[in-house]
Order: C-alpha cells, then sequence, then structure tokens
C-alpha cells in the first residue's frame, strides 16, 4: 500500500494541553507519526511518498475561508503581543453570547476559533497542518487515479475541526477535506467512515445536511466522552442529507465483541449506499492501552478491521487520526493496513 507522508507534520509540537485540571505534555506529539512510519519500514508496506501541495482552494471547500485565514496568520498575530509560547484560549462564546461578530484581538479571535484548550497553536501549527492536509489530498489523489487503496500517514488529525473552528488535536479537517476532493475530481457517492474513539463532531458537520457524502461514527458515547456535545443516535441528517449519518456510540469498556458488531453495521450501511470511494478516519486510540481513552481493543484485532474493511471492495483512503499509546501506535495501525492487503 502507498503511503503519503511529510517531515514537515513534525513542526506541529504543542508543548502543554489542559488534561484533568492539569497542564500536562501533549498526548498528540510528532512521536506518534515517526513510530508509524518505523513500523511500516519493518513490515515493508509499500513505498513511501511525499505529498505534493495542493494549496488552500481544496482547503476552502470544506472550511470556512476567514477561518483557514486565521489558522495561517495566528500565530504572527499572537507573537506581535510579544509572546513565544504556545497559544490556547481561556474563554469561549457560551448559549445566548453574539456568535455573528468575529473579535479583533488575538484572544477574542482564538475564543471565537477554539473549541477547547487541549489543543495549543504553535510556530509550526499552519506548516504542519496544511502538510497534513496535503498528505491526504495527495494519498485521494492516487486512490483517484486508480490505485485500491492508499495511507495518509497524517498529523496532525482532523476529525473534531469543523467547518469554523478547530480543537481536539485537529486544525483541518483532512478526512474531510479528501473525501471532498473526491467529489470534485468524479466520485458520485463517498462514504467516511470514522472509526477513532472519539466521536467524528467536525466531519459530521461538514457535511451533515448531504446526500453526496455518507458519514458513519464508532465512538464512546458524548454523554460520557469528549466531545459531549454531538455524536447521538439520533442525529441522522438533515434536510437532503437526512438518513446519510450514523452514529454508533459505545459504552466505556467496549469490546471487541460489541465493537465489531457496530463495525459490521456501519458496513452494511456503505454497502448499501454504493459509494464510489470509502474514506477511513483511522483513529487507534480504541486500544486496550490507550492512555486517554477506555475501549479495550487489542492489537491482535485490528487486522481483521483491515479485512471487513477490504470485504467491501471499495477504493479506499485511510487517513490517520487519534492513537495514544505511542509504542504500540505503529504496530495497530499498520495492522489494518496489513489487514486489509492480506484480505
Ligand atoms: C483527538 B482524536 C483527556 C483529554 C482529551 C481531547 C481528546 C481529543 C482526541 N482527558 N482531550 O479524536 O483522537
Ligand atoms: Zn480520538
Amino acid at each position: 500500500m502507498l503511503t503519503v507522508y511529510s517531515e514537515d507534520c513534525r513542526l506541529h509540537h504543542g508543548r502543554a494541553e489542559l488534561n484533568e485540571g492539569q497542564l500536562v505534555p501533549c498526548f498528540e506529539n510528532p512521536s506518534r507519526t515517526d513510530i508509524v512510519l518505523d513500523r511500516l519500514k519493518a513490515v515493508d508496506l509499500g513505498e513511501i511518498v511525499a505529498p505534493r501541495d495542493f494549496g488552500v482552494v481544496p482547503l476552502k471547500r470544506v472550511h470556512d475561508a476567514g477561518f483557514v485565514d486565521f489558522l495561517a496568520e495566528c500565530w504572527d498575530l499572537w507573537t506581535a503581543q510579544g509572546r513565544d509560547w504556545d497559544a490556547i484560549p481561556f474563554t469561549f462564546g457560551k448559549r445566548g453570547m453574539r456568535d455573528d461578530r468575529i473579535p479583533k484581538d488575538i484572544d477574542g479571535r482564538i475564543a471565537y476559533y477554539a473549541m477547547d484548550a487541549g489543543t495549543p497553536l504553535t510556530a509550526g501549527t499552519w506548516k504542519a497542518a496544511t502538510a497534513s492536509a496535503n498528505c491526504a489530498l495527495t494519498a485521494a489523489e492516487q486512490v483517484a487515479g486508480g490505485l485500491k487503496s492508499a495511507f495518509a500517514a497524517c498529523r496532525p488529525p482532523g476529525h473534531h475541526a469543523s467547518i469554523d473552528y478547530y480543537g481536539g488535536y485537529c486544525f483541518l479537517n483532512n478526512a474531510a477535506i479528501a473525501a471532498q476532493a473526491l467529489r470534485d475530481n468524479g466520485a458520485q457517492r463517498v462514504s467516511l467512515l470514522d472509526v477513532d474513539y472519539h466521536h467524528g463532531n467536525g466531519t459530521q458537520s461538514i457535511f451533515y445536511d448531504r446526500a453526496d457524502v455518507q458519514f458513519l461514527s464508532l465512538h464512546a458515547d458524548p454523554e460520557v466522552e469528549y466531545p459531549y456535545f454531538l455524536g447521538h443516535a439520533d442525529e441522522t441528517g438533515s434536510g437532503a442529507g437526512e438518513g446519510f449519518n450514523h452514529n454508533f456510540p459505545l459504552p466505556w469498556g467496549t469490546d471487541w465483541e460489541r465493537w465489531s458488531a457496530a463495525l459490521e453495521d456501519a458496513c452494511r450501511r456503505i454497502q448499501g449506499y454504493r459509494p464510489d470511494v470509502l474514506v477511513v478516519s483511522l483513529g487507534l486510540d480504541t486500544f486496550e492501552q490507550d492512555p486517554i481513552s477506555k475501549f479495550t481493543l487489542s492489537s491482535d484485532r485490528y487486522p481483521l478491521v483491515g479485512a471487513r474493511l477490504a470485504a467491501l471492495k471499495v477504493p479506499t483512503v485511510f487517513v490517520l487520526e487519534g492513537g495514544y499509546a505511542v509504542d504500540d501506535l505503529g504496530v495497530n495501525a499498520v495492522n489494518v493496513l496489513t489487514g486489509f492487503e492480506d484480505a
């Protein structure tokens, strides 16, 4: 399988995130893709290529233009205030407050565009986030061109980033950008399956009123888990998109038996939709040893995930999302990919 990766993805490196009331080292850091790349090379999965640069146009096909421009200039405006540490919001707009005015001050703009305090924006964030999106776009382009599958080794991840907000370690929604590019290049129907432990709120929101991109997400129940405010089973799409959004919220402690039953359910819905192409938001934080998650999948289950997806017999773009048990992330991610290839 072809892998697309850029060393520029390493340029996003937050110092600390707010976790359980304390500033702790960022769970989402460059060692994650380092270990995935090491494992890809160890099993000789296939060629590893650098992305090409698609510019901002495909980013603005799914994101608000002002939001993209904000991400591009945030660091410069932040440091212009004499700061050289990570940019983190300290407030957020809440119910009943104005959302039709974007503050002028940089702290206010960060408050407007951020969804949480766990996603520091750093000197290299814009470069890394655009490199990450370019990895997804390049993988999508290769699959559109006839490859059966490709893997975008993206970081920072993307699925929590929505039309006009960032958070959950995500800035640009790599998978959504890839899905939109596939549509723009001739695919009639795209299925986007999100198997990350956390609900793909950004991806859901981006495609919620559309029938041309089916979204399915298996994740921890938002009653008890981040992102808390989206991901319930009764979110089924709106307008033309009604019936094309499928959430599978699962309880803490979900094991392989329960998780794979939900995967089976999702796969049947994908089959019924008859997509031209499948995009997989590949999070590996369903792993039993993940430090911030509470499912119990073991490493030997991930090849079965890949094999089930291969049985759909649809060209597939894998886009890396979460997974924070770094020592095992390479094995777990690559297990899905080899399971897909060997099926
Ligand atoms: C990103 B992705 C733990 C803090 C968790 C947000 C998690 C973002 C996950 N106490 N902060 O979906 O893997
Ligand atoms: Zn996650």
